[in-house]
């Protein structure tokens, strides 16, 4: 496990040395200053050794009871499920499927559940900060089922407007998928509230957790939600692997979205019936050493006290606000720190954010820049692209610095 910990307090630097990545050079000799974790987050190196000793010790495909290999890789892969359940507070292991990622985990539940329930005239709540995988799949199943899509609004500053809930949200809700948190403007949701008006109205809720369950905890049953998705990339875990989690009755009356082997109980030549959960919703082989690592990773993040992990994060968001807001020509989307997540999308007047990254880039800086999938928000804030900035336990306060002196610079070679 990494050398951080036990630590009572969050201590950065500590946190860094746990980053292999962080602590070379880039081959172009620069330092990395990576503020790109809502993309992709780095690995600490337990997760890395945990790939590797999976690869090396124990990897075979997850058949129990056939031979060694098989068993060990079988408790270690059943126990990440464990780790997953606990993380999130799920009542049953059976619950936590491993999907591909959070984009896999979504059309499980658009294909599986919507295309089987919805109806002509039903509809669903989706609101323009969606990320497309969380706005496409829902898109083409009321575009297969005759259902009507709705959107809560945004306030000016990029907050749901809740004002406007009631007209939005109707007897004929059916379904309400929302992010957790803004992977552009950084909101921070309030899913409580919304579980609570969904169920009222007898509609089901899904969280997408892709960005905000990597910091902070979160429980399933203290937020009255129906699904929650997220992925292991975004959590310091590997990519290729990540979670759906729903409540036992919704799975099973969900059809599979994927059909082949391990998803099946028997198979006749006109028909098939499905396995138990989580097995139906897992056709194929998963991926095996990702989902062992995904459960190290959780246990990474769970070592640190989640308050201090908010308030170090929330502090670079905070200087991050401070600078930026000092240099002219640059505008900040999204809501105040109180009610926003260690995201900062901004632009430079006068210069295109796909050269603010180029630029940046010389320096080590490296940040998203484009429409970062989301383009009816874009289209919201009538910006064909914005840079991004975004912040994980690693981070630190010069770095923020670098990227108030990168955009300094970036000006300067566009006299701006
Ligand atoms: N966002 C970014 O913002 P996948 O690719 O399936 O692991 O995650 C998709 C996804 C879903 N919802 C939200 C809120 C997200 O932020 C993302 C991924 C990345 O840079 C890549 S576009």
């Amino acid at each position: 496990m990494a050398t951080s910990v036990g630590k009572s307090k969050f201590d950065v630097a500590a946190v860094r040395s746990d980053f292999p990545i962080l602590n070379q050079p880039l081959p172009n000799g620069q330092t990395l200053v990576y503020l790109d974790t809502g993309a992709s987050a780095q690995k600490p190196l337990c997760v890395i050794e945990k790939l590797t000793e999976v690869l090396t010790h124990y990897y075979s495909n997850t058949h129990r009871g056939i031979h060694t290999l098989g068993d060990l890789v079988t408790t270690e892969v059943e126990g990440a499920r464990e780790i997953v359940r606990e993380f999130i507070g799920a009542p049953s292991v059976d619950e936590i499927i491993f999907t591909g990622g959070t984009t896999a985990s979504i059309n499980a539940v658009a294909y599986g559940w919507a295309r089987k329930f919805l109806k002509p005239g039903d509809e669903v709540l989706l609101n323009v900060m969606e990320h497309h995988a969380n706005f496409v799949p829902w898109q083409q199943a009321a575009i297969a089922t005759g259902a009507r899509l709705r959107f809560i609004p945004l306030t000016s500053d990029g907050q749901l407007d809740l004002t406007q809930l009631d007209t939005v949200l109707t007897d004929r809700t059916k379904f309400v998928a929302v992010t957790g948190m803004s992977n552009v403007l950084g909101t921070i949701n309030p899913i409580r509230e919304l579980a609570a008006k969904a169920r009222a109205k007898g509609a089901l809720i899904l969280v997408d957790g892709a960005q905000s369950v990597p910091h902070g905890p979160v429980n399933v049953r203290d937020l009255g939600i129906d699904f929650l998705v997220f992925s292991g990339h975004k959590i310091y875990g590997p990519s290729g692997i990540g979670i759906l989690w729903g409540k036992s009755k919704l799975l099973e009356a969900m059809d599979p979205f994927q059909f082949g082997g391990n998803m099946i109980r028997e198979v006749f030549l006109e028909t098939s019936t499905w396995s138990d959960l989580p097995g139906k919703f897992e056709a194929g082989t998963i991926p095996i050493a990702e989902a062992v690592a995904l459960g190290m990773a959780i246990k990474y993040v769970q070592q640190f006290d989640p308050q201090a992990v908010h308030a170090h994060e929330m502090e670079l968001t905070a200087k991050a606000f401070q600078l930026l807001h000092e240099i002219p020509g640059v505008t900040i989307y999204g809501p105040g720190l109180e009610h926003r997540g260690s995201i900062v999308s901004f632009t430079v007047e006068g210069v295109h954010p796909h050269d603010l990254a180029d630029l940046f880039n010389n320096r080590g800086v490296a940040i998203r820049a484009g429409h970062h999938c989301t383009m009816p928000l874009h289209e919201h804030l009538n910006e064909a692209a914005t840079a991004r900035a975004s912040f994980g336990l690693y981070n630190t306060l010069e770095e923020v610095d670098a990227l108030a002196d990168a955009i300094l610079y970036a000006k300067k070679v566009f006299r701006r």
